[in-house]
């Protein structure tokens, strides 16, 4: 007979995740302590939800009261980069490039905890997610045996490297904890060094960096909604959509295998490369919903991917972005757009 913990990792493999492990659901005080003075720094920028009041991050018992483990499943995303088609193009990182994730996982955990339900022939109290919910993912993720940090701050994983999304089945399920992977970075700080806005060195020690997000061009690019700050708009080079510097250089990802995931390929979603015209030239919020909403390139909404069309457009000298830009310069009405499209036009005089 099966014991819960083989039991549920057959399951966990059956549906497609492709690595599970299992930590006790306690508290993390010393990650509790690391995340607070990270905030006070002033590094989490204007992300409201890491900002409230009473941090519930290192504390899964905060969102299930009954929970006893945390189970965290790991999935692949990652898929050759296509070979950049010139100067008309942005890069999306490679975890956007196909289906909206959080939409994909959601119904897979609801799958994952009928099949235990079914399996135990029997109720538990569960919520599962992923990266929907405050909790620190990647602490839990480390515990449950899925990786290390590295210093890029992301985990790593012997043998899936760092192209990956973490899930969690928080539970009231008492099940045997797995054993944590040891791994180091070394000597290596080739992320730290290769990042262009210097967002992993701001830390008191390279070996332990942090990541002030504020710099970080998948902050900048996603989660900011605002203008982005004019010193850093050259830097952001030709990502349009988050960035992958800092994983592209890292060793770990030398072996990375593509997904098994069909929805995580780019002929799933808008692929690794946007066309600058087309964004630029989408003209309403109707027409972005009907081209992005299975997509994560969503968030930003209208204004947001316009507004990194335009720098990506001004950094590349995209000739046939050239057109749209003038005609936003004359026509847009939104204010932060405009500015970044006379921002954009500027480099073309340069
Ligand atoms: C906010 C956020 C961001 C912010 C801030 C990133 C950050 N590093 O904190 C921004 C917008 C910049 C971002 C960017 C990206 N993100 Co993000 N993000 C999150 C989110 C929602 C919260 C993270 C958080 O709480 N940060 C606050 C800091 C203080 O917490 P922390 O990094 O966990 O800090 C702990 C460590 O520092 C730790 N620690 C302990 N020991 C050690 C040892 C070492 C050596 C180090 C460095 C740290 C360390 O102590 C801290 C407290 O526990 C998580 C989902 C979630 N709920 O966890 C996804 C998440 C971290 N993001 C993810 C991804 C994929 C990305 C991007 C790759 C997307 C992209 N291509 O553009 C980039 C990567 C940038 C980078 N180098 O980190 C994945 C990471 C998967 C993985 N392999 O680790 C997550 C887990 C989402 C998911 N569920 O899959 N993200
Ligand atoms: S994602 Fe890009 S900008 Fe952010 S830390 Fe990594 S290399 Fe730097
Ligand atoms: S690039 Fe080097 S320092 Fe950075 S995470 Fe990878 S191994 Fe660690």
């Amino acid at each position: 007979m099966l014991n819960l913990k083989q039991l549920i990792t057959n399951i966990a493999f059956d549906l497609g995740f492709d690595a599970v492990g299992i930590t006790l659901a306690d508290d993390l005080p010393k990650s509790n302590e690391h995340f607070l003075s990270w905030r006070e720094s002033g590094f989490a920028g204007e992300m409201n939800y890491l900002l409230r009041e009473d941090p519930i991050n290192a504390k899964p018992q905060r969102i299930v009261p009954e929970a006893k483990s945390v189970i965290s499943l790991l999935v692949n995303y990652y898929t050759e980069p296509h070979p950049d088609p010139g100067s008309d193009f942005g890069r999306v990182a490679a975890y956007a490039v196909g289906v909206d994730y959080h939409k994909v996982l959601k119904g897979k955990i609801k799958q994952f905890q009928e099949r235990i339900k079914k399996e135990i022939s029997g109720q538990f109290i569960s919520k599962g997610f992923s990266d929907s919910v405050p909790l620190l993912e990647k602490s839990f993720a480390r515990n449950s045996g899925l990786g290390f940090f590295g210093k890029h701050t992301l985990i790593i994983n012997k043998p899936f490297g760092s192209y990956f999304f973490i899930c969690e089945l928080i539970s009231d399920l008492e099940i045997e904890a797995s054993v944590e992977q040891t791994g180091t970075c070394g000597k290596c700080t080739r992320c730290i060094d290769i990042c262009p806005t210097e967002a992993l060195n701001v830390g008191a020690s390279r070996d332990l960096p942090l990541l002030d997000a504020r710099l970080c061009i998948s902050y900048l690019t996603i989660e900011n909604k605002e203008s982005i700050p004019v010193e850093l708009r050259e830097k952001i080079g030709e990502w349009i959509f988050g960035c992958d510097l800092c994983q592209i250089v890292c060793p770990y990802n030398n072996k990375t295998k593509e997904t098994t995931w069909e929805e995580f390929k780019p002929k799933a979603g808008i692929g690794h490369w946007l066309n600058l015209k087309e964004v630029l030239s989408i003209r309403s919020d109707e027409d972005f919903q009907s081209k992005f909403s299975h997509t994560p390139l969503i968030r930003p909404k209208r204004k947001g991917l316009i507004r990194n069309a335009a720098i990506v457009a001004g950094n590349r000298l995209s000739p046939n972005a050239l057109p749209e830009l003038i005609w936003l310069a004359e026509n847009e009405t939104d204010l932060i757009i405009r500015e970044h499209v006379l921002w954009a036009l500027s480099k073309y005089d340069d």
